[in-house]
Parts: C-alpha cells; structure tokens; sequence
C-alpha cells in the first residue's frame, strides 16, 4: 500500500467521527464553526489548537469572501496541511556517520522503527549500524539484534544492566572505523523515574559528543498515536531533556484517531519525519502533510 491508502484506510474512523459530527452543513454560520471545532477535538487535535485552526479560517474565509460551508472546509484542510508543511533538509547525509538517536516511553515503537529506518536505508544503498543503548530492559538487546540480522545492519552492544552511554560511544566508534553512513542509537523507554531518565539521557548525548562533536545529528522522538493527547506530555518531557529534532508517529493503522500528529507538530514545532503504519519491516512511510489532512478530514458530508 503507498502512503495514501495506509494513512487514509487508518484514519478512517476517524474522518467518519468528523464528518458525523459536523454533518450536512451547506451554510457556513455558528453551527458550522461550532460543529468543527467539537469535530477536531474529537480527533485529538487538542482544545488551543482546534480554536487557532477556527481562527485561522475565520480570517481566510474573511479574506477570501469564502461564502459555502464546502470552501471552508476545503481552507480547513489547507490550514492543516500548511502548519505542517516544514520543509525538510536535504536528504543527502553530510557528515558520516549519520548519528540517530532515538528517544521516547517504553512500548510505543522505537526498536521496530529503527527495524524500519535500518530496511528502508539499506534499500538506499546505506550502510547501518546499530547501537543497543537500552541495556535497562531485559531482551531490549536481543529484539534489536533480530532486527539487525533481519536488515544486515551491524550491531554494537554491551551486557545488560551496562552503561547505555559507552554503548552509544562503541557504535559511534564502530561507525567510524567500518566507514558506516548511519548510525542509529536505541534507548531505554523506561526507567525508575524522570531524573533517571534525563541524567541517563544527558550522559547519552554528552559522551556521543566526545565520539563525534558534530553527534548526534537527528534526535527522534518516538510517540504512539493511540496514546491521544498523553503524547503532548511526552514530548514535553523528552524536549525538556534530549533537543529533539523530529518526530516519529507510529501506530497510524489502529486505533488512534490520528489528530495527535497535528497537535504535536505544531505545538513543538518538529517535523514529522517518519509515520509507522504497521508492525512489518515496509509499514514505514514518510510524513505528507497534504494526504494527511486530506485523510483526516475527507469530504464534507453531502
Ligand atoms: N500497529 C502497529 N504496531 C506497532 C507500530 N510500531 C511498533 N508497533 C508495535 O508496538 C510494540 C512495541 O514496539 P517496540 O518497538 O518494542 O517499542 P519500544 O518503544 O522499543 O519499547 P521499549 O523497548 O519497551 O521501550 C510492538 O508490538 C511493535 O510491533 C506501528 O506503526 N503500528
Ligand atoms: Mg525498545
């Protein structure tokens, strides 16, 4: 499936909710704001962010002499997709290797996502390694080792319970000397509490710098959109302590009503890098803000 039919056969439901709850509007008054509104909280597009999208269209529908409830709503979805609309850098990888690291709570996908990342840039002709930083959870090594064998990416680890910042250290070294182009970082989702989390996470990113000064060059926050708006305050944690630099949103096939995308992106102001559709190797796919807006809103019911 390309990235239109996954995302959009995922947000089904919920473009459904949306169009149930705005209904058969052909006047563009109160009812229909108010209705739109109610429509993308709803979809976890969260309070403050569905009332700057109403207002946004206010001013569009001002300025434009916008007259029927069908043109709102088609400036909806190009206000949506405008806000996420960041450009991303060029796709070419400067300097080598190429250091990811990947942050966020346990469970929502980051070991299948770098399984992922690792398949998609082999398919590019890009060399991989891994570095299994999440020495915290028992089997965290051993499920990013399958990935590893599964996507010839090579791996570097240590025993359980070590340090998961000489871990990074040894995979950047390792990058180094086998001339890897990339180098993706595992980290642990869990741990005894948040001050853990960020001293182990700060020694993380202070010891890649003594491997690679310019390290690392992407910090990707993995969150799982059927999480809803639990997600904001993930980000909010992780961003206070890592300096993140992108987003990954898995978990857009299931359940999830799929506004939290939007909300994160903008409130952060981060780039959706990657979208997990699927727990398979290929259900990765990158972020297009037009066919996610145009998933997640369809068309005004008629
Ligand atoms: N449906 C679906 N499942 C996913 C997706 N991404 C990951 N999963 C599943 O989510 C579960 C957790 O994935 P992991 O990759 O182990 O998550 P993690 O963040 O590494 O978890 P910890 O190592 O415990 O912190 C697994 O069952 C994955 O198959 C996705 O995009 N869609
Ligand atoms: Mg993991």
């Amino acid at each position: 499936m390309g990235f239109f039919d996954s995302i959009k056969t995922g947000l089904s439901k919920t473009r459904d909710q949306i169009g149930a709850i705005i209904g058969v509007s052909r006047e563009l008054d109160e009812a229909f704001y108010e209705r739109l509104e109610e429509a993308m909280i709803s979809a976890d597009i969260g309070c403050d962010l569905s009332l700057e999208i109403i207002d946004n269209l206010r001013q569009e529908v001002k300025a434009r002499s916008v007259k029927t409830a069908a043109e709102a709503y088609a400036l909806v979805k190009e206000i949506v997709a405008g806000m996420l609309s960041v450009r991303r850098d060029p796709d070419d990888f400067p300097p080598k290797p190429w250091v990811i690291l990947v942050v966020g709570v346990n469970g929502v996908g980051k070991t299948t996502t770098i399984g992922k990342i690792a398949n998609e840039m082999k398919q590019q002709g890009r060399s991989v390694i891994f570095g299994a930083a999440d020495t915290f959870r028992a089997g965290a090594i051993e499920q990013l080792r399958i990935w590893a064998d599964r996507t010839g990416a090579g791996f570097v680890a240590q025993a359980e319970g070590s340090d998961p910042a000489a871990v990074a250290f040894d995979a950047i070294e390792a990058a180094k000397a086998r001339g890897c182009d990339v180098c993706i970082l595992d980290t642990a989702g869990r741990l005894h509490n948040k001050v853990n989390l960020m001293n182990e996470l700060e020694k993380i990113t202070r010891v890649i710098k003594r491997a690679l000064p310019s390290a690392p060059n992407e910090v990707l926050l993995v969150v799982d959109a059927t999480t809803g708006q639990n997600a904001i305050r993930q980000a909010e944690v992780f961003s206070s302590i890592a300096g993140l630099t992108g987003l990954v949103i898995t978990k857009l096939d299931g359940t999830a009503k799929g506004g939290i995308a939007l909300s994160l992106a903008t409130k952060f102001r981060l780039p959706i890098r990657k979208i997990g559709v699927g727990e398979g190797i290929n259900d990765l796919q990158d972020f297009d803000a037009k066919v996610y807006s145009e998933s997640l809103f369809g068309d005004l019911p008629v």
